[in-house]
């Protein structure tokens, strides 16, 4: 009797599974025409592997129950490499720790697959409690880094304070994905640092970071802003200064906090960034994305910057976890400049979306700045009127 249900469910659960990885993915019309989103999510909890979650022995598993719950897969980063899309994911357990799990794909829109075993990431002297959002860089100097948060409690937060902790950027480094090298954690003047991330190349021959200075572990406080530091060593990296290179400001849609999402893209006009800005509402933080674009010698240096987001959660996307969040730390571009964006919803699934390179910097030049003011949106909206005026006819223009 056992026997048939242990059969029985597991027969169903791997058959649901199977079909769950194999689920085409189908562009969707865009009406802004920046970018198109798909149908659906590419990874969830879903997607995490059987074999992670299910003993498969009937005799300790009689009834085919899951041992290991996951709860999340969310904020990843990518990379391809021989044509394959590999994003880094942050898999969520039920137990709120997070490890970091390759995902695969042929076509980097669907069928993902989670590889065999989650990261074993080394440990430094300081164990890490949780560890999450990881960028991945292609580094000039040949090795691949991974930039995460580690984060640790908070040794000098008040006796009976269970929840404080403190974030810090750690960095390890790898040539397959595989097998892990982990550096000292990145050392910088703020108290605590999360979202950062390693530049590509070697400037002034240092290496480059971008950085999120803040004072605690949830508000930023009087730091904040995305900072831009250079170090002598990727081995024991240090951020002796940190020039912001775009701060919070009040009444944007950063004007809580920000963060510097993937890596950003090289194109012959400049570098494309893409972050997350953070506002508050009566229903708590909101997450969306943004974009703005940096000049090619100085990548500290912003030279277009569209106003408001460029994702914002929409429809399924607002509810999860933590509700009304979209968060990327991954982007792809591909040789025929298309790119795929993968953006994480409300902490809770993975998405891609996608556009190519002359449409994001088309999007970055050509779309207005924010000027701060009602009144100054108004002229902006007019600017664009009366330019159709040439194309359209209004009756009402005045
Ligand atoms: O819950 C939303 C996001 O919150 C944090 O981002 P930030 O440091 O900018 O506040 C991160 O913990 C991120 O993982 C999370 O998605």
């Amino acid at each position: 009797m056992k026997k048939d249900l242990f059969t029985e469910r597991m027969k169903r659960i791997s058959g649901e599974y199977e079909k769950l990885l194999e689920k085409k993915n189908e562009k969707q019309f865009s009406t802004n025409g920046i970018y198109n989103r798909y149908a659906n999510p590419i990874l969830t909890r879903e997607h995490v592997p059987l074999h992670w979650r299910f003993d498969f022995n009937s005799n300790t598993n009689p009834y085919f129950m899951e041992r290991i719950g996951f709860n999340a897969t969310l904020n990843s980063g990518a990379i391809k490499i021989d044509g394959r899309y590999l994003l880094v994911v942050r898999v969520e357990g039920n137990d709120r720790k997070s490890v970091f799990a390759i995902a695969e794909s042929p076509n980097g829109i669907d069928n993902f697959k989670f590889w065999d075993r989650p990261i074993s990431m080394p440990q430094n002297e300081d164990e890490d409690t949780n560890v999450y959002d990881m960028r991945l860089t292609q580094h000039d100097d040949g090795w691949i880094y991974g930039v995460f948060c580690t984060e640790r409690k908070d040794t000098k937060a008040p006796y009976g304070d269970t929840s404080s902790a403190v974030a810090a950027a750690g960095i390890a480094r790898t040539k397959d994905l595989v097998r892990w090298e982990r550096l000292a954690d990145l050392k910088s003047t703020s108290g605590q640092q999360r979202n950062v991330v390693l530049f590509p190349h070697l400037i002034a021959g240092k290496y480059a970071f971008f950085t999120r200075p803040q004072d605690g572990f949830i508000d930023t406080g009087k730091g904040g802003g995305i900072g831009f530091g250079l170090s002598e060593t990727i081995e024991n990296a240090e951020v002796k200064n940190e020039t912001i290179v775009d701060a919070k400001t009040y009444h944007t849609i950063y004007e809580v906090k920000n963060g510097l999402g993937p890596v950003p893209i090289r194109t012959n006009k400049g570098w494309l960034h893409l972050a997350h800005g953070v506002r508050n509402t009566a229903a708590g933080l909101r997450y969306t994305l943004y974009m703005f674009m940096t000049d090619l010698e100085k990548p500290w240096v912003i030279t277009h910057k569209p106003h408001g987001h460029f994702i914002a959660p929409l429809k399924d996307e607002r509810v999860g976890d933590v509700s009304n969040v979209v968060f990327s730390s991954g982007w792809i571009a591909n040789d025929d400049g298309t790119v795929y964006i993968y953006y994480a919803s409300s902490d809770t699934r993975m998405h891609v979306a996608s556009s190519t390179l002359d449409q994001l910097v088309d999007y970055c030049v050509n779309s207005p700045q924010d000027k701060l003011y009602s009144h100054l949106s108004v002229e902006t909206i007019n600017e664009l009127i009366t330019k159709n005026e040439d194309f359209l006819h209004f009756t009402n223009t005045k």
